[in-house]
């Protein structure tokens, strides 16, 4: 069954107004959808990052496609180094096509030649990764310190969240209706002894409940170990709370909790030094960025030999990457801890509503052949206008903030 041809779609869907450690997220946030059609007739789906050199990779590695059998993913790494030694114009593939854009390109196309696959067999995405190890899969709610709107912007449904108050507000609305069993806060917002009083606040409102907090780095090593000894007993992870696997490593020695990241290990060269310094307890993988379902699958086998936990790393995302996330967190043996997911905080979407529901936390594996999602096709064009007027073309949580702190630079660490 071969490729014939390859659409690729950018697509801006409305964003609230989180912030983080480095800003506040824009109005909307960028994804790029892609349809492989095959001379079958099946079309296969894949959804990524939506910033322009992105965009523009995705379209080299799609000129290509056509002739591509689905089943040759090895054929698709081939096109992938082809397509990238072009765009870098060196003559040769940068890291043998296996740099983070290669790993990028080949996971967003990996993910469609699997859903075409699966419909064309007539079985769900997780059987073709060997099958499932759970029939759902758990995530956490993901809580963010947000403003009430964006700067002269209309007010959203889910209101302001500056305080402790006011995150215990957001995570009961959102326990209350998504049934999460775990909860993640966003730090990196506020100084690290208001946002220690919000996960206090957390746990006496959730007892029982494992708690997690990611300030993105925005503490310096004494800071991070100074939080880490203050949460000790509460926390079930602390994340990237400072930068480096070195500073990881210095904080990771005098903590109790185990350490996680999806910031100072993204990819294979940095697990070396990460395993030999000890610098992380849990492993956030991505399929968009670790090379695909497959390779995330592997992570988690070598997290399992190396004794470290593995969770899932999130950013604002579609159902189509939804559907990936849980066939392959089914498909893993050694998944530890409920995964994070942006998913409460969309409001549009470019499938069709059914298969992706959270109960008790949880999201059933699509039951569906391959991804078990259809495309919507009229929201498909609907988010590409909204991208088209939006205007933006990557992601920049600085600018944003700076209209209300012009001074501000995003610089980390900070506290
Ligand atoms: O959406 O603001 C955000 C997050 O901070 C995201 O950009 C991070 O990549 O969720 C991510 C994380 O766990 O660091
Ligand atoms: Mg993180």
């Amino acid at each position: 069954m071969r490729v014939t041809n390859v659409v690729v779609t950018p697509v801006a869907f409305r964003d609230p107004p989180l912030l983080n450690a480095v800003g506040v997220h824009q109005p909307y946030a960028l994804r790029t959808v892609i349809e492989v059609n095959t001379e079958d007739g099946v079309t296969g789906l894949g959804e990524t990052y939506g910033d322009g050199p992105v965009v523009a990779g995705l379209r080299a590695v799609a000129a290509r496609m056509a002739g591509l059998d689905v089943f040759d993913l090895a054929g698709l790494r081939r096109l992938v180094r082809q397509a990238t030694t072009v765009a870098a114009g060196t003559g040769r593939s940068e890291l043998d096509g296996r740099s983070r854009a290669a790993e990028v390109l080949y996971s967003t196309f990996e993910v469609a030649l699997l859903d075409a696959q699966g419909k064309a067999l007539g079985r769900p995405v997780v059987d073709l990764l060997g099958g499932r190890v759970r029939d759902e899969v758990p995530y956490s709610a993901y809580l963010f310190y947000k403003w009430a709107s964006h700067p002269d912007g209309p007010e959203d449904d889910w209101g302001p969240a500056l305080d402790p108050d006011g995150i215990v507000a957001q995570a009961k609305r959102m326990v209350g209706e998504y049934g999460f069993t775990a909860i993640k806060v966003k730090a990196g917002v506020l100084p690290p002894e208001q946002e220690c009083a919000t996960i206090h606040a957390l746990a006496d409102a959730f007892p029982g409940v494992p708690l997690r907090i990611d300030p993105n780095t925005a503490w310096s090593v004494p800071t991070a170990v100074e939080v880490g000894r203050r949460l000790a007993g509460v926390l079930e992870y602390l994340e990237d709370p400072t930068p480096g696997i070195a500073g990881m490593a210095a904080v990771a020695a005098q903590v109790e909790m185990p350490l996680a990241t999806n910031m100072c290990v993204v990819a294979r060269e940095h697990l070396p030094p990460a395993i030999a310094q000890r610098a992380i307890g849990v492993l956030l993988s991505d399929h968009h960025f670790w090379g695909g379902l497959r390779h995330t699958q592997q992570l988690g086998e070598l997290c399992d030999i190396f004794d470290i936990g593995l969770s899932m790393h999130s950013n604002s995302h579609l159902g189509i990457s939804l559907a990936a996330m849980t066939h392959v967190a089914a498909a893993t043996e050694h998944l530890t801890y409920a995964c994070d997911t942006h998913y409460p905080w969309k409001t549009e979407d470019v499938v069709e509503p059914g298969p992706l529901r959270f109960e008790g936390g949880s999201v059933r594996v699509p039951s569906g052949a391959g991804l078990g999602v259809t495309l919507d096709r009229d929201a498909l064009a609907r988010l590409h206008e909204q991208w088209r007027r939006s205007g933006i073309r990557t992601r920049d949580d600085v600018t944003p903030m700076r209209t209300v702190q012009p001074e501000w630079t995003g610089a980390l660490p900070r506290f």
